[in-house]
């Protein structure tokens, strides 16, 4: 029930965050500003920015002096999203239950939209010094670019779009996933550890964020078989990720489920119990969601 409420609480805090900070972004009709204002409200569940605030409290560093960092990651997540659903990429109409940007606004305005985005990310955390000391800064803002960019998400997804139709085996699913989806787990999580200058902590939540990231795209891929199946009415189905390997397909529900449960208990190892109680209740979201 603490955990419950922690987690309404902190989505709450995430949620004003970004409503306030739309607000100052006069989103009008037919703007770029529209474009981002809707895909950053379509009902994300906003589980960076909750790891990053639990992380916080892992290294003692004050919530409201994140909320740039908070701002930028999901700002940065965003964006991958909007250009993941492209023509040229995925292709996909529907995201969170509701059309994809450019299926809403038109392909231009989504392609500016994830510019905006990811430009504005690192504006962001621009923004965290004087808060922080610079050096701080620079190297969180050199962590969240290198998850980013051509040696993580960029990465990911190039290797994901040259795997569609193609033999993968589970280490090649493995490298995309930890490029694509572990990547800015890993570089959220250990932002507020920089921030705080504390290095150890670094280490452990950013292997924390390697396991919570894996862990999580395999229960991506589990639920997507589940809906598919359930959608045709039939016990097991293909699932919606057509042309793509997923863990499911690879190795069945069964040995997924086990290597879910690996990646859970190794992170939790890494963690101190009580300074990493809401680390935990994440993962065990994480874990048991259904969404
Ligand atoms: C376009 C450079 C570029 C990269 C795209 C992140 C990504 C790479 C593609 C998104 C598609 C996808 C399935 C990525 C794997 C990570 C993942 C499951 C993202 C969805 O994250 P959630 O469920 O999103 O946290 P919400 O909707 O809750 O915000």
């Amino acid at each position: 029930m603490v955990a419950e409420q922690w987690l309404s609480d902190s989505r709450t805090v995430v949620d004003g965050w970004i409503r306030d900070d739309i607000a100052a972004m006069e989103a009008l009709p037919g703007s770029v500003e529209e474009v981002m204002a809707y895909a950053l409200t379509a009902g994300g569940k906003r589980l960076r920015p909750q790891l990053m605030l639990a992380a916080a409290e892992y290294v003692s560093v004050d919530w409201e002096a994140l909320r740039p960092a908070v701002l930028a990651v999901e700002y940065l997540h965003t964006y991958s999203l909007i250009h993941d659903d492209l023509p040229a990429m995925d292709d996909d109409e529907l995201r969170r239950g509701k059309p994809t940007a450019h299926i809403a606004f038109g392909e231009a305005q989504a392609i500016l939209a994830g510019d905006a985005l990811l430009t504005e990310a690192f504006f962001k955390m621009a923004a965290l010094s004087p808060g922080f000391a610079p050096e701080r800064v620079i190297r969180a803002s050199r962590r969240l670019a290198l998850a980013a960019g051509r040696e993580g998400l960029v990465r990911g997804q190039v290797l994901d779009l040259a795997a569609e139709y193609q033999t993968v085996d589970v280490q090649q699913l493995e490298r995309i996933h930890r490029l694509k989806t572990g990547a800015l787990f890993s570089a959220a999580l250990s932002l507020p550890a920089i921030l705080a200058g504390d290095r150890e902590a670094e280490e452990l939540l950013s292997a924390f964020g390697e396991h919570f990231g894996l862990a999580f795209q395999m229960v991506d891929d589990m639920l997507n078989v589940i809906g598919d199946a359930q959608t045709l009415g039939k016990a097991t189905g293909t699932d919606a990720n057509r042309g793509k390997a997923t863990y499911p397909r690879l190795m069945g529900l069964e040995a997924v489920r086990q290597l879910v449960d690996e990646h859970c208990r190794a992170a939790l190892a890494l963690v101190d119990p009580e300074r990493g109680e809401h680390l935990a209740a994440l993962l065990a979201f994480a874990r048991d969601r259904s969404w």
